[in-house]
């Protein structure tokens, strides 16, 4: 077992304000459970997001302009990435992703559908800093689809923009959808689901910590608990103690009381002006923006 990931989720776990990063959400089931929160009625941004890039496809397609590569931040099945292929009409596209064995299969696919786009894959953790010296001098589009941006604070969003719009170096830019401030409980609604998919998905990343370190967390201890923390603009998960529970794992235990709470993700929401905003002071020079007619999600084309 990776002990550096084993410090990492003990020092979460151990600290004053108990804490589970959300990379963790995602085992085989996790992902699944994720891919069903994205069908539920309550979870309007996969759907909204859907819906912007298809109603605007040919203005955000002229708005990229011409794309030497398309790089797919999270790329996952690939499948957002490939609905832009015949519009943005990429030279070459590369797929980033934390797991490899998904993205290596969704490329073989993908290559028999498009032979004539260069493909390749890479695996790599987005909370590291991006290089790609190897496309130097190449107009870069990069793709970062499904406010996954909201899982950073954002101080780690000005450092992400910042880094790429230096990679990109004066040419191409970064298209990216994030999910806007709205109604507080259209929001809480979205991350508490009538059908407890969300909770199902939140409990289940003690289930994972159990195989990744060992620990004996009995998911029937825990509830989940979502809310929209307005001060911060953030919706957050947490798993709540029912009762006196003590968990232990290598040579650790913590005793969480009743009520106890285990921090585990934040999804920050943006204003269409906060989120420009950060862009711009990231270094790009123009955004664009589209959004649907209620104004529940954006997508912006930032250039460089
Ligand atoms: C994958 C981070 C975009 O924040 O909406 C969905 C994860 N968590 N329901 C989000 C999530 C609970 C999702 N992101």
């Amino acid at each position: 077992m990776n002990q550096s990931l084993i410090n990492e989720i003990t020092n979460g776990l151990q600290s004053s304000k108990p804490f589970i990063s959300p990379k963790y959400f995602y085992d085989e089931l996790g992902s699944r459970l994720f891919e069903a929160i994205t069908l539920l009625d309550e979870y309007y941004p996969t759907r909204v997001e859907k819906s912007i890039m298809k109603m605007y496809e040919q203005q955000i397609a002229s708005a990229v302009g011409t794309c030497d590569v398309l790089l797919d931040l999270g790329a996952g099945n690939c499948a957002k990435a490939s609905e832009l292929f015949d519009s943005v009409k990429p030279k070459q596209y590369l797929a980033l992703d934390i797991s490899r064995d998904f993205l290596e299969l969704a490329i073989i696919e993908l290559k028999k559908k498009f032979p004539h786009i260069q493909m390749a894959a890479q695996v790599c953790d987005l909370s590291q800093p991006l290089s790609f010296p190897e496309l130097a001098g190449k107009k870069k589009t990069f793709f970062y689809p499904g406010s996954s941006i909201g899982n950073f604070n954002p101080d780690q969003v000005s450092s992400f923009f910042k880094n790429i719009a230096t990679i990109c170096d004066g040419s191409g830019g970064l298209l990216i959808g994030v999910d806007l401030v709205k109604d507080s409980d259209v929001l809480q609604k979205a991350y508490d689901d009538s059908l407890g998919v969300t909770a199902a998905f939140n409990l289940n990343v003690l289930n994972h910590l159990n195989k990744i370190i060992g620990s004996n967390f009995d998911v029937m201890d825990w509830e989940h608990f979502a809310i929209f923390n307005q001060e911060d603009s953030r919706i957050e998960m947490h798993l709540r103690a029912k009762h006196d529970v003590s968990v232990t794992w290598q040579a650790q235990s913590k005793h969480f009381k009743a009520g106890e709470m285990i921090h585990t993700e934040n999804s920050y929401k943006y204003t269409k002006a906060s989120f420009c905003d950060l862009l711009i002071k990231a270094g790009f020079k123009t955004v664009q923006t589209w959004t649907d007619s209620k104004e529940f999600f954006m997508v912006c084309y930032a250039k460089a």
